[in-house]
């Protein structure tokens, strides 16, 4: 069967609605590809998210000597882990390959967010893997990747969340090593469709897998127009705050955190976040009232009359510590607890399920 040069999947002409799509059979790729590809327009179509699971079982089942790249988004790493698939392939050859470095300040040293994933990973199912850090749009990075993929001559299988950068990444080696990259990559959820074979040179194969879409990043939320405020390639912005109690932070029109202390000491507040989201700060008893009078002037608004709040409590022993707070899909919030508080994160919606973690500082 013919298949989709951009995502993989076989090429049918006869259910419109069904992946795989196009107009005719001669075509490179199918119509849902064609459309992201020339007007970054996406059309829904039923996909099922068990088939991901599976795709990484018959890879075991199927190979008895894979190579698992297992791509994580630095943006994100909570929220892009998965640990089935952690589990699934705890006992094979893997590396983990933390991308979009590019989004971390220059300032922030290498070595300081391997020391902090290698810590991460330490306790896990994957702590003797080998640790890559990379970024699709970096040929400093890209090149000692290459050369590491370059050494091995079993099938070495791309494999990760929805949106990480696999299909970036792959690209990415085979421009540094002069092929034409042609596999499709956005801003969109599960992009990739199937399965996509890729001879790096003669003897290497890599493999294209399509990722689970994360339900827990703040981007399932947003109207897709707006996905560019979670999926985009300028370095993170740091803004500080010196916070008094009661006040408030707005991250643009989509969430807003409130700063609650049983004192008056103030406390500074470092604020990652893509710089296209606006930040603007006002008193607790005013958020509420500035959400509704703003909604429609903010960027990417949810319309929406109740919220979901997510308390972080802080108690005496805590004082002198510091801590991310992370967002999936929005950044995160770094603080040195001061005294005792409390922290609550509200996304004006209810019944979703996007991922805020308490951490420890990643940089
Ligand atoms: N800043 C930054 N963005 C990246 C990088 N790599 C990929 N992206 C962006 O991340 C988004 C997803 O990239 P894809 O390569 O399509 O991701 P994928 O993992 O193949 O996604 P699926 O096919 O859906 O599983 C796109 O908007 C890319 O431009 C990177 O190194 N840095
Ligand atoms: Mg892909």
């Amino acid at each position: 069967m013919k298949k989709c040069i951009g995502c993989g999947i076989g090429l049918q002409t006869t259910i419109a609605t069904k992946p795989g799509f196009a107009n005719k059979l001669e075509n490179d790729y199918c119509l849902r590809c064609f459309r992201i590809k020339n007007y970054n327009d996406l059309i829904e179509q039923d996909l099922d998210q068990e088939t991901f699971i599976t795709n990484i079982k018959n890879i075991l089942h199927n190979d008895p000597k894979p190579i698992f790249y297992y791509i994580l988004d630095i943006f994100d790493l909570e929220g892009t882990r998965m640990l089935e698939i952690e589990r699934l392939i705890a006992n094979k050859e893997v590396v983990i390959v933390i991308n979009k470095i590019d989004l971390i300040p220059k300032s922030v040293k290498l070595s300081k967010i391997r020391k902090y994933v290698t810590k991460i990973f330490a306790t896990s199912k994957l702590a003797n893997a080998k640790i890559i850090l990379t970024a699709s749009d970096s040929q400093k990075l890209i090149t000692p990747f290459l050369n590491l993929v370059l050494k091995s001559p079993q099938n070495q299988y791309f494999i990760g969340a929805s949106n990480v950068g696999k299909s970036s990444l792959i690209n990415a080696l085979m421009k540094a090593n002069n092929l034409v990259p042609k596999i499709l990559e956005s801003k969109y959820f599960n992009t990739t469709l199937e399965l996509i074979e890729i001879k790096l040179s003669s003897a290497v194969k890599i493999i294209d897998t399509p990722g689970i879409a994360r339900n827990t990043s703040i981007a399932h939320i947003m109207k897709r127009a707006d996905w560019q405020y979670c999926y985009f390639k300028k370095e993170l912005r740091q803004y500080t705050f010196q916070l008094n109690s009661q006040q408030t932070i707005f991250f643009s029109g989509l969430a807003w955190f409130t700063f609650t202390s049983q004192t008056d000491t103030k406390q500074n507040f470092h604020v990652y976040v893509n710089k296209a989201i606006a930040l603007h700060r006002t008193k607790q008893e005013n958020a509420e009232n500035y959400y509704r009078k703003n909604q429609a002037l903010l960027v990417t608004p949810i319309m929406t009359d109740e919220g979901q709040n997510y308390h972080f409590k802080f108690s005496k022993s805590d004082i002198g510590k510091e801590f991310d707070i992370s967002i999936s899909g929005l950044g995160w919030i770094n603080f040195i607890v001061q005294s005792e508080q409390e922290i609550t994160f509200t996304i004006p919606l209810k019944n979703q399920n996007t991922l805020i973690s308490l951490r420890e500082p990643i940089i």
